[in-house]
């Protein structure tokens, strides 16, 4: 197995996960920090306030990534680090803290990644309607426009949102995220004014950075395949991929939200209108004259209603050009029809095959097809990364003083080797990132499921390299085994 020449190869984390410090240097609080300290909602009542203390041990952390061959790091930035209060003047300690981190992946002679929303949303937004305020995406705007003032010159490569379709649905509708809601019509709200913060940040960015500077948003896709091959589960799947799939991809890429989904939230009831407990949009802040000043999304020129979230213009930032599209993949999802469930009229299944420590299924195959489908309906050439793949795994230090962690190697290897098959078959496909570099804070999981290539011993803050990190040094030292 051989990888074009340039294949980039690298590891991912993010700042809530591992950073720890969240006091320090006037941070302020953040969503996560509420949600996890609220009892009931993190496994074992676990917070980030610890986590890797990486905040700390930044430096001993970039020294281990080179020893382990990685080409590049993907990080995110800490929004309330810059911007305690979610907006204002940046905090110089926070961006001091990036600096020397990205100061020091150059001197180690590692690409820095950096994403500008993991998820933890500045708390003082949140109690102003967080994401369902459309407010909030020019508040990102902001913080944005200074982490590219600030940091720009240090890093190339810039990720806008991390998987909006957890941080508006997992956070907004199924209340298994920060802030924990369960309010369907905020959800898709929500959904929308991420969507509005990436495009505006791509604006942003368009505008302040210079030649050899790329941007993308990084989305989480799932392969949602049919039951059974009956006309009902393959509709099933159909819409599923528009829940998760093409809600995000289709105003990124093809400038509109899908029909089917307008309709069916629409039917649902969650389309439109009140929302608890957020504040609507300035009028003095919206969109006019941003844009083209006409929207291509279908719902504002027929069939559907248009969604009293959507202005003119909108969909214009939403689908301005981006430089590459990250793509996190973790696992496929079946899907049978049932007209009896609240949920999409489908029920998903429990995996048919082996899984990770999370009851995911390992589904290689179908990042394959995965890869050529992004690539025929969304990206058409343009390059894809796979900002994280990875397995959680129920690993332990053993009396040798490793970690074995066979079951890991094999599902990148095979994941590996189905983006292999992907470049192949013709798919751009640039780069790889293992999530993670670290085992960390796995939002409602807490710490119980280790995701790192290198383990943490929580106790002492050790970091010993499973062998897995071993074995990922070579394919890197090789471009592929
Ligand atoms: O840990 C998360 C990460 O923050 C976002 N993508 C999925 C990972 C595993 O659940």
């Amino acid at each position: 197995m051989r990888f074009p020449a340039g294949f980039l190869w690298g590891a991912a984390t993010a700042a809530y996960q591992i950073e720890g410090a969240v006091r320090e240097d006037g941070r302020g609080e953040s969503i996560w920090d509420r949600f996890a300290h609220t009892p009931g909602k993190v496994a074992g009542g676990d917070t980030g306030d610890a986590a890797c203390d990486h905040y700390h041990r930044w430096a001993q952390d970039v020294d281990l990534m080179a020893d382990l061959g990685l080409q590049a790091y993907r990080f995110s930035i800490a929004w309330p680090r810059l911007f305690p209060d979610g907006s204002g003047r940046p905090n110089a300690r926070g961006v001091d803290f990036y600096k020397r981190l990205v100061e020091r992946l150059h001197a180690r002679s590692i690409r820095p990644v950096a994403t500008l929303y993991h998820w933890d949303l500045p708390q003082a937004l949140q109690e102003k309607g967080g994401w369902a305020n459309r407010d909030t995406a020019w508040r990102f705007q902001e913080y944005a426009a200074a982490a590219f003032r600030e940091l720009g010159e240090g890093v190339d490569d810039w990720a806008t949102i991390n998987e909006p379709w957890c941080a508006a649905f997992l956070g907004y509708a199924l209340g298994q995220h920060a802030p924990g809601l369960t309010d369907w019509p905020a959800a898709v709200r929500a959904s929308h004014h991420l969507l509005l913060a990436h495009g505006l940040a791509v604006r942003a960015f368009r505008d302040l950075m210079g030649p050899g500077k790329r941007v993308g948003i990084t989305l989480n896709m799932t392969a949602a395949e049919p039951a059974s091959e009956n006309e009902a589960d393959r509709a099933a799947a159909r819409r599923y991929d528009g829940f998760f799939n093409r809600w995000f991809a289709d105003p990124v890429f093809l400038g509109r939200y899908p029909e089917d989904m307008l309709a069916w939230y629409e039917a649902a009831g969650a389309l439109s209108g009140p929302v608890s407990g957020t504040a609507g949009g300035r009028p003095s802040e919206t969109l006019s004259g941003a844009g083209s000043g006409t929207t291509r999304c279908a719902a504002a020129g027929g069939g559907s209603p248009a969604p009293d979230w959507l202005r003119p213009g909108d969909m214009a930032l939403i689908s301005a050009p981006i430089d590459f599209l990250g793509l996190n993949y973790y696992t496929r999802t079946i899907c049978q029809n049932d007209p009896s469930s609240r949920f999409f009229g489908l029920r998903t299944l429990p995996p048919r095959g082996p899984v990770t420590d999370q009851n995911w299924e390992i589904a290689p195959r179908c990042l394959r097809d995965l890869l050529a489908r992004i690539q025929q309906d969304w990206t058409r050439g343009l390059p894809i990364y796979i900002h994280e793949n990875g397995a959680a795994m129920a690993d332990e230090l053993t009396p040798d003083g490793h970690v074995h962690d066979p079951g890991r190697i094999a599902f990148l290897r095979d994941h590996l080797a189905a983006a292999g098959d992907a470049i192949a078959a013709g798919v751009n496909l640039k780069g790889y990132f293992v999530w993670s570099l670290l085992d960390n804070f796995e939002w409602a999981w807490g710490y119980a499921k280790r995701f790192g290539i290198v383990y943490v011993d929580y106790a002492t803050q050790r970091r010993i390299p499973k062998d897995s990190a071993f074995w990922y040094r070579e394919v890197i030292g090789q471009n592929g085994w």
